[in-house]
């Protein structure tokens, strides 16, 4: 039997999915909850400080924002409003609090529960022998945590995970620990994100990044938009799409579900988008089956290539292929060698559909193609990236203005908390930069991943876990594996800003490190501090806190990590942690030497908007081995799904942030006081003999023989694609076996999981 916080919701109430997004009821839901959570002045002070040139980087996704000039005065959408005020709440957690509640208590508890209880004001420890955490001084509690990686056989027996809302300093600083203490156990929420996507461009085009910048977007002429849901979890991308709308652009959107803000949407900032029908984003909607956007871009290159044979000269950008690409003739000719009948069952649409999709890539010049969870969760998710990459050479959509390729990436500096080092297999160049500036040899081993850190503890080789940021229990595959392989640890420590299921399911030892948020300002020895992010399109700006910190223990991340790299490392590689921890410029000096890209950081960082670091794509310069980019051939993995069975993806909520739900209301979907619901095609529904609103358990399909069962979720008719099936995070993680992955990124498959629907007991 699953704990309480797993028992069926009462009947959540279900209408009609919403056509459009944003709008009025937007600007109205952001003020609730703000309000919610705190007071009218601290409200107002962190919405109209954030994403302003000096002001605080919204917390929220990694969205880029408008040069300085264009900006609004209230330059954020509804939901970034939410994440910020969810951090600026007013409510507190104190030592009473964990007298209260045991651990065992608050494991019962929900996830919205415990988000709901406030921040977290100083350090707390849970002893081996005790069910309650407990205060302790920092000094304690950072030695106690030093102790036990000193104590380690080896190095490698730590793991330190970062979750992407941690500042560059931040993270400069605790790859640079990792390493000078001997371990490039580096995993991180990428790992579980789009590091499909960073394999595959780094293989394709020598670069991990996208390669367009706000502007491309507005003057492309036509824009795919590949698995994601802008509406809810990059609602300013909407904005940006109505621009390029505005200035001509078609846009199709691609996906098994009709998103509210792909069909249309209502800008708040404009009086006509409050009270008008809005603008209509997509002027085409391809409803694909789950996972098959590698058939459907294979189609699309096929039709490509055939247009040519038909008009000779006309369709490729053949000096474009010549000079700047490699392997053409092998991927054309296994182009033309799939089957039709193979990429229709693949992708559900009709050939017409795809021909028409076809023929707007041929009226276009400027074709941008975005993506997110939808192409990058899956089994063949690096090579679906990799036949985008075919699409965009074939037509020289790379590297010129308008054009490109835009993974849409997630939390707000997860791209920088990559380039600042945090990644268990960082190429030489950087480690041997780091050797040079700091004087010690970095290990050389690749270390672990996300699901290779779980194996990790598993199997006991792994005893020290240190979370910096995120809810690593929550946000990894397969709960009941990963529960009982943190469990095993010795040590678990996090640095978090509100309690999470992370604290409750720990290792023998447990830490929380309470830490500032990005609304809070910073003071350190040299005065107030800044901070610095990188956004989706490689835009690096300052973030300046603005609130009187939620309590006055609270330590920065830089100040934690700094005080315990200090103490572990007893003056091992000579790194002034205490001057780092006093002036964070100092930091950035170091960045500037180390890091491509980052030359006089210090003074470039601070003019408005701040700086774009180069893409080499867009220099024409592609840094892969052949010094080309590369055409490849690629083939799709379809799970089996047996008869009776369905695909389920696992998706965000409107009202989450990953693994917290602000509230239990998906509001764009229609769905109202309850997360465990499965979202089924009403066919399917009919198929499978089951009812509107019937309780059901969805139950796993692996050949490992292990059953995965998530008990309890409504059955929703909902109009997604016929065989595909939708439920949200965290609460469905329990059915991601650890071992379904990506091929070479090593990603959990998030979204392709085959599960059949079980009528639950005494229903
Ligand atoms: N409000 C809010 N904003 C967020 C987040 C949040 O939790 N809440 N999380 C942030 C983070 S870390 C990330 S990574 C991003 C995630 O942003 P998204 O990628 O938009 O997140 P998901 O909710 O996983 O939605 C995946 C989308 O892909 C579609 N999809 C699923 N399977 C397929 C498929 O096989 N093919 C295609 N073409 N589409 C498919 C789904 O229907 C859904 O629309 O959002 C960021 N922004
Ligand atoms: N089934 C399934 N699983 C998924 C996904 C999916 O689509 N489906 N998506 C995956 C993706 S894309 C991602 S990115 C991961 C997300 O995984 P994570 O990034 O690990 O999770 P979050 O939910 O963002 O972490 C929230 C916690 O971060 C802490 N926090 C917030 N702000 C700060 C801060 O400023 N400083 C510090 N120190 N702590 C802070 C708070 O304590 C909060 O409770 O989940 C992944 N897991
Ligand atoms: S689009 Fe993303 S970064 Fe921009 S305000 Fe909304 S949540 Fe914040
Ligand atoms: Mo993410």
């Amino acid at each position: 039997m699953r704990p309480s916080h797993e028992q069926p919701d009462e009947r959540p109430t279900v209408t009609k999915p919403k056509e459009w997004a944003a709008g009025l009821p937007g600007v109205a839901h952001a003020l609730e909850y703000s309000l919610g959570q705190t007071s009218v002045p601290r409200t107002a002070t962190t919405l109209l400080a954030i994403n302003q040139p000096d002001g605080i980087d919204c917390p929220g996704c990694a969205w880029a924002d408008p040069t300085p000039g264009h900006r609004h005065r209230n330059e954020y959408c509804e939901n970034g409003a939410k994440h910020i005020n969810d951090e600026a709440t007013s409510r507190r957690i104190t030592s009473d609090f964990f007298r209260q509640y045991s651990v065992t208590d608050l494991n019962r508890q929900s996830d919205l529960w415990l988000n709901q209880q406030g921040r977290l004001t100083e350090p707390m420890v849970k002893r081996p022998d005790s069910d309650h955490y407990e205060p302790i001084s920092w000094p304690e509690a950072l030695g106690l945590l030093a102790g036990e990686l000193k104590a380690l056989d080896s190095p490698d027996e730590a793991a330190f995970y970062t979750s992407g809302r941690v500042s560059n300093e931040a993270a400069f600083v605790l790859q640079l620990f990792a390493r000078a203490f001997g371990t490039n156990n580096l995993p991180d929420c990428s790992n579980l994100c789009h590091e499909s996507s960073g394999f595959a461009l780094s293989e394709t085009l020598g670069t991990g990044k996208g390669t367009v910048s706000l502007e491309d977007i507005h003057h492309a002429d036509l824009i795919f938009l590949v698995g994601q849901n802008p509406g809810s979890n990059h609602p300013r991308q909407l904005s940006a799409l109505e621009e390029a709308k505005n200035n001509g652009a078609r846009i199709i959107a691609v996906n098994p579900l009709p998103e509210a803000g792909l069909l249309r949407f209502k800008n708040p900032q404009k009086p006509r988008g409050i009270a008008g029908r809005g603008v209509r984003i997509a002027d085409r909607f391809l409803q694909i089956r789950s996972g098959g956007d590698l058939a459907l871009f294979q189609g699309l290159n096929r039709l490509l290539l055939e247009a040519e044979d038909a008009r000779p000269g006309t369709v490729l950008d053949h000096d474009f292929i010549r000079s700047n690409t490699s392997g053409f003739e092998e991927f054309s000719q296994h182009a033309r060698t799939i089957a039709w009948e193979d990429i229709l069952a693949a992708t559900g649409l009709t050939r017409t559909e795809i021909e028409q999709a076809g023929d707007d890539v041929l009226r276009s010049e400027r074709v941008i193609v975005c993506w997110a969870m939808g192409v990058t969760q899956h089994r063949h998710a690096v090579p679906t990236v990799r036949e985008i990459v075919n699409f965009l050479l074939l037509r020289g959509n790379l590297g010129k203005p308008g054009a490109g390729a835009c993974p849409v990436r997630g939390h707000s500096n997860v791209q920088g908390d990559r380039t600042m080092g945090i990644w268990e297999r960082m190429p030489d160049n950087f480690l041997d930069s780091l050797q040079e500036e700091f004087g010690f040899e970095p290990p050389r081993a690749h270390g672990v991943d996300a699901v290779n850190a779980i194996r990790g503890m598993r199997d006991g080789h792994i005893k020290v876990f240190v979370g910096v940021a995120g809810n690593f229990v929550r946000a990894a595959p397969d709960s009941d594996a990963t529960e009982d392989a943190i469990r095993r640890c010795s040590l678990t420590a996090h640095i978090s800003t509100k309690l999470n299921r992370s604290h409750t399911v720990c290792g023998r030892t447990a830490l929380i490190l309470p830490a500032l948020g990005r609304t809070e300002r910073d003071i350190q020895a040299t005065g107030e501090q800044f901070v610095t992010v990188e956004d989706s399109m490689s835009e690096v700006h300052t973030s300046q806190g603005r609130l009187e910190p939620a309590s006055r223990t609270l330590l920065s991340e830089v100040a934690i990590l700094c005080r315990l790299a200090r103490l572990t490392l007893d003056g091992k590689a000579n790194i002034p942690w205490d001057q780092f921890e006093g002036d964070y410029g100092l930091i950035r000096d170091r960045i500037s030497r180390v890091i491509a890209g980052f030359q006089h950081f210090n003074r470039r960082v601070v003019r408005p908007g701040g700086i774009r670091l180069p893409n080499p794509v867009n220099e024409g310069v592609f840094p892969t081995p052949a010094g080309k980019a590369l055409f490849t051939r690629n083939a799709w993995q379809m799970p089996e799904v047996p008869e009776g069975h369905l695909v389920l993806q696992t998706l965000r909520s409107h009202d989450q942030w990953n693994t917290i739900p602000y509230t239990d209301n998906d509001r764009y979907r229609g769905i109202h006081g309850g997360r465990r619901v499965v979202l089924v095609n009403p066919a399917d529904l009919a198929r499978l003999a089951l009812e509107e609103g019937q309780l059901v358990d969805l139950v796993g399909v692996w050949g490992d023989g292990v059953e995965r069962r998530a008990e309890g979720f409504r059955t929703v008719p909902y109009p997604t694609a016929v065989g595909c099936a939708a439920a949200y995070y965290p609460e469905t993680n329990v059915l991601l076996p650890l071992d379904s992955v990506a091929e070479t990124s090593n990603q959990p498959t998030a979204k392709g999981i085959v599960v059949r629907l079980e009528p639950a007991a005494g229903e």
